[in-house]
């Protein structure tokens, strides 16, 4: 083998750590470096040269053949995940990673018409004169509403990074179907459902959406004091699950980022890297410890009910004092700030109910804190609340998120290392404790490149199955056939149900997921047809097709029947406000039509037995075929509306 050959098969046989995480190891192999470049090289030793290696070769083609659905079957698991700042959601099937949908809500998707119709404008909102308020989203943090702590396929809650929006998705439909706006807070990063009322036992379901704001802002943001640092303040977010408005709002001292919420109720908390209350990142980083911040919801709740509240600005939502300074006393505070180390990211609830897991960022750290002793600490019986933290393993560098199994393992995205991490949370503790033969880290696994996000199918409900853990990494670099500078991410999935984790796909995904929830496919149950009686605008007979006019509004009822809308043509006048209403009566499922007007910048869909509607101003005498984009019938493309606008 010349050396041409061995630069060859390291840049492209070699996929574990190829040239971008060991380009030393490949510009030394004309010299000294030739062994590192030849042991790599030995792993793929069966591989002709050239070969595109998409495994290691410790797997054979075979083993893969096991994480493949064949054609026609269906996937395991569904996962949902969050699209970054596409502003979107979307639903993978896994183990396949086939992508099955993309659920507007932040952004406009001019496939189904989000953002162009009547009824998703009203939910996305607007202005004052029917536009839209904002065109931008960013999703990171999607989670699902809980029964008895288990996912219960009603709900998914969704965060816009952006303009601090939360949105919910009804799971039936996979459709957004609430968006509000948080008031007083920017950069609404981590959110999380509550999983039992901490109030009352009975409410064994999720009730609240708890909100995390991570950038801090005056109080009032109306252009006062925007340079007094006394000035700025995060607040944490209650959301009524069911109405979607805001229960209240807790001012916080530092800043907010990921949330957590504990099986019974009771806590919610935010891991804090911001502590310092700095605005320049030098200044973010000065101090050795941020925190967990630890909301005790029952006495917030009790606060807010005494009256004990404040209001900002034109926002009527009550706001708590849950800063250090106004509660001193544990045993009437509101909040508790559990000391950790340097800007963590990432808290996450262990499936036990026991712990929850804040990831050090800065620190090669986790630190496992225990939840009864923070109660604990609210009751007036631990001194420090330091002492809550129960182990704090060091596992790598750059630690960000955890998911666990079903046999007491974390498993954490080490961002600076390029791996995930599993460890024992049971062995973390008993190292903490003094014990030297704990064996907390258990095994280790690099991923390609840099880990962002990690989660396990089931992991955030009280049953993972500790089959797969999915790893969404920041970087793909040369894992896919180049497609120009904006390169796709790799969701890599891991086989965990053995002792060594293996990395058994890449698969491709559209920039930029944050968190995603896999979630076993029985638990979810969708209808395939809607009903009518949904749409208070309904067209439920063709004979109510035709057109009414009041002054200049128009109104244009027509329905959709394969392969003909109801109306073969439509007159209307330049300068009359048009509203079309299209029913789609075909009550098959999959027959989707839909409805584009050329020049007039509408296009949408309809579903069996949905209605949809579009207003817009004919200001373009003419004629426009309005045509069926989506599919539907052998006549397809003769399925078409004239409208006619006189001059
Ligand atoms: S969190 S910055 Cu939303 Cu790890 Cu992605
Ligand atoms: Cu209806 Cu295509
Ligand atoms: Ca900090």
């Amino acid at each position: 083998m010349s050396i041409e050959d061995i630069k060859h098969d390291d840049a492209s046989t070699v996929p574990a750590r190829r040239r971008f995480l060991n380009s030393a190891a490949l510009a030394g192999l004309a010299g000294a470096g030739l062994s590192v470049g030849l042991s790599a090289c030995k792993q793929e030793a069966s591989a002709p040269a050239g070969t595109p290696a998409a495994a290691p070769a410790a797997h054979g083609a075979g083993e893969y053949g096991k994480y493949e659905v064949p054609p026609g079957q269906l996937d395991e698991y569904y996962s949902f995940s969050s699209g970054g700042h596409s502003g979107e959601v979307r639903i993978y099937g896994m183990p396949s990673g086939r992508l099955f949908k993309r659920i507007p809500v932040f952004n406009m998707d001019c496939l189904v018409g989000w953002g162009i119709t009547n009824e998703s404008k009203a939910i996305i909102g607007t202005k004052p004169d029917g536009s839209l308020k904002y065109h931008t989203g960013d999703t990171h943090h999607v989670h699902q509403s809980y029964t008895d702590g288990m996912y219960d396929g009603k709900y998914m809650f969704v965060n816009d990074k952006i303009h601090g929006r939360l949105a919910r998705i009804r799971m039936d439909t996979m459709e957004t179907d609430k968006i509000i706006e948080l008031p007083n807070i920017q950069g609404f990063h981590g959110t999380f459902p509550d999983k039992r009322d901490p109030v009352d036992e009975k409410i064994n379901h999720t009730t609240r959406v708890f909100c995390g704001a991570e950038f801090s802002i005056p109080l009032p943001n109306d252009g006062n004091g925007m340079n007094d640092p006394t000035k700025y303040h995060s607040l944490f977010t209650c959301v009524d699950a069911e109405s979607m408005e805001v229960r209240w709002q807790a001012l916080i001292d530092g800043n907010c980022d990921l949330v957590a919420t504990s099986f019974d109720g009771k806590l919610a908390a935010t891991n804090q890297y911001n502590t310092e209350m700095g605005a320049h990142y030098q200044d973010m980083m000065s101090s050795e410890r941020d925190a967990c911040l630890f909301f005790n919801v029952a006495r917030i709740e009790d606060a807010v009910k005494a009256g004990k509240t404040r209001t900002y600005g034109s926002s009527k939502v009550p706001v708590v004092d849950c800063t250090k300074a106004a509660n001193q006393d544990p045993k009437t505070a509101l909040t508790c700030y559990v000391p950790i180390p340097k800007n963590p990211h990432g808290v996450n609830a262990s499936p036990d109910g026991k712990y929850f897991v804040c990831s050090g960022k800065l620190s090669p750290t986790a630190t496992v804190i225990q939840l009864d002793l923070v109660l604990k600490w609210f009751d007036g019986d631990l001194k420090d609340a330091r002492d809550a933290v129960v182990a704090e393993p060091e596992i790598g560098l750059g630690p960000l998120h955890t998911g666990f199994d079903n046999k007491g393992n974390a498993y954490t995205t080490l961002f600076l290392d390029s791996q995930i991490v599993k460890w024992n949370v049971e062995a973390a503790i008993q190292s903490f404790k003094g014990d030297k033969n704990a064996k907390v880290v258990v095994d280790r696994v690099d991923v390609q490149y840099q880990p962002g996000h990690g989660f396990t199918s089931m992991g955030e409900t009280k049953a993972p199955d500790g089959k797969y853990f999915l790893s969404d990494n920041k970087f793909s670099k040369d894992r896919f056939l180049p497609v120009g500078p904006l390169h796709p991410e790799t969701a890599q999935l891991i086989d965990i149900s053995g002792d060594k984790m293996k990395v058994v796909a890449d698969h491709a995904v559209y920039s930029e997921p944050h968190d995603s929830i896999i979630v076993k496919r029985d638990l979810i149950k969708t209808r395939q047809v809607y009903n009518l009686d949904d749409f208070p605008n309904a067209i439920k007979d063709p004979k109510e097709s035709g057109v009414e006019r009041k002054g200049n509004k128009v109104t244009v009822k027509m329905v959709s029947q394969a392969p003909a809308f109801s109306l073969p043509e439509f007159t209307v006048k330049k300068g009359d406000e048009v509203t079309i209403i299209l029913t789609n009566l075909d009550k098959v499922e999959d027959l989707t039509h839909g409805f584009a007007i050329p020049k007039y910048d509408i296009n949408f869909i309809v579903n069996p037995l949905e209605t949809k509607s579009v207003t817009f101003k004919a200001d373009k005498p003419g004629v426009y075929w309005c045509y069926c984009t989506n599919f539907c019938h052998a006549l397809h493309l003769e399925m078409r509306s004239r409208m006619i606008v006189e001059k």
